[in-house]
């Protein structure tokens, strides 16, 4: 259901210079035969970003996500952006989730860098949904004006295709701006904002157990810890042995 959405993105990251990436040994796909489940993932190397990743988990009818964070150079400061877009065929539920994510929850900084996506929420009220979130915290690393929607099939086959260009929009004209002005932010504190931001999602990321269920434990594991938030602690260093 996502793969129009996964084309808009890829070919607007080739569009601003992007180059594949390899992707670590066994992270690039997974595949779960009996429950028809395949999971992909691409790396891309974009100029003024040190990582940008996606990743798409096709299980037919029963569920579909497109995922991807872009994390910008250290010298730049601006929010790294995420999505999320999830489809739960059994309920019939869309899940849509796309915002700049700020490293800091301070207002001269959302000032500076939200004000293109604040005017996308008033342009798609639709997405401007005031969700509650259950496993993160609204105030850590999502900005106020986080385009999210919670509802059905219409809504993913009517407003979100529109809202999903003009957001990435939005984002690559944030980063013209941001790639020709010096950062607020010393790159020092970027860096590690950045790794505080792998190691917050990692902790708190929904998905885990979902992996689990499709690709098992140890895969699930790596793919967290190794490509989703690779500068999160790896897990056998942060468990006590035997756990
Ligand atoms: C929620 N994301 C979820 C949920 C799942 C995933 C299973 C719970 C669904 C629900 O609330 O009904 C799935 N998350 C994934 C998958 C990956 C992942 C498959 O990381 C990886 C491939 N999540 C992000 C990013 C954002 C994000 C970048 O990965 C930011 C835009 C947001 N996901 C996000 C939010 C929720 C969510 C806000 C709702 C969580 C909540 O209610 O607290």
């Amino acid at each position: 259901m996502f793969d129009p959405f996964l084309e808009i993105l890829n070919s607007s990251i080739r569009t601003q210079g992007g180059e594949a990436k390899a992707v670590p040994d066994g992270l690039g796909e997974c595949r779960n035969e009996e429950k028809g489940s395949l999971i992909k993932s691409w790396l891309w190397q974009v100029p003024g970003f040190r990582r940008w990743r996606v990743s798409r988990l096709d299980a037919g009818e029963s569920l579909q996500v497109l995922n991807s964070v872009a994390y910008p150079d250290y010298n730049i400061d601006q929010p790294l952006m995420g999505l999320d877009l999830l489809w739960f065929g059994k309920g019939q539920k869309l899940v849509a989730i796309l915002d700049f994510q700020p490293l800091i929850q301070d207002q001269a900084y959302f000032d500076h860098h939200l004000q293109g996506l604040k005017s996308l929420q008033s342009r798609f009220p639709e997405l401007n949904s005031k969700e509650t979130m259950r496993s993160f915290d609204p105030n850590q690393y999502f900005s106020p004006w986080l385009l999210f929607c919670r509802g059905g099939s219409e809504q993913a086959s009517s407003f979100l295709p529109e809202a999903f260009s003009a957001f990435l929009q939005c984002y690559w004209e944030l980063h013209l701006q941001n790639s020709q002005q010096v950062s607020l932010i010393p790159a020092a504190k970027v860096k590690q904002l950045q790794i505080a931001y792998d190691v917050y999602n990692a902790e708190r990321d929904p998905a885990h157990g979902l992996f689990t269920s499709h690709f098992g434990k140890a895969w699930s594991d790596r793919f967290l810890h190794e490509f989703l938030f690779p500068a999160s602690t790896k897990p056998e260093a942060s468990l006590p042995a035997g756990s």
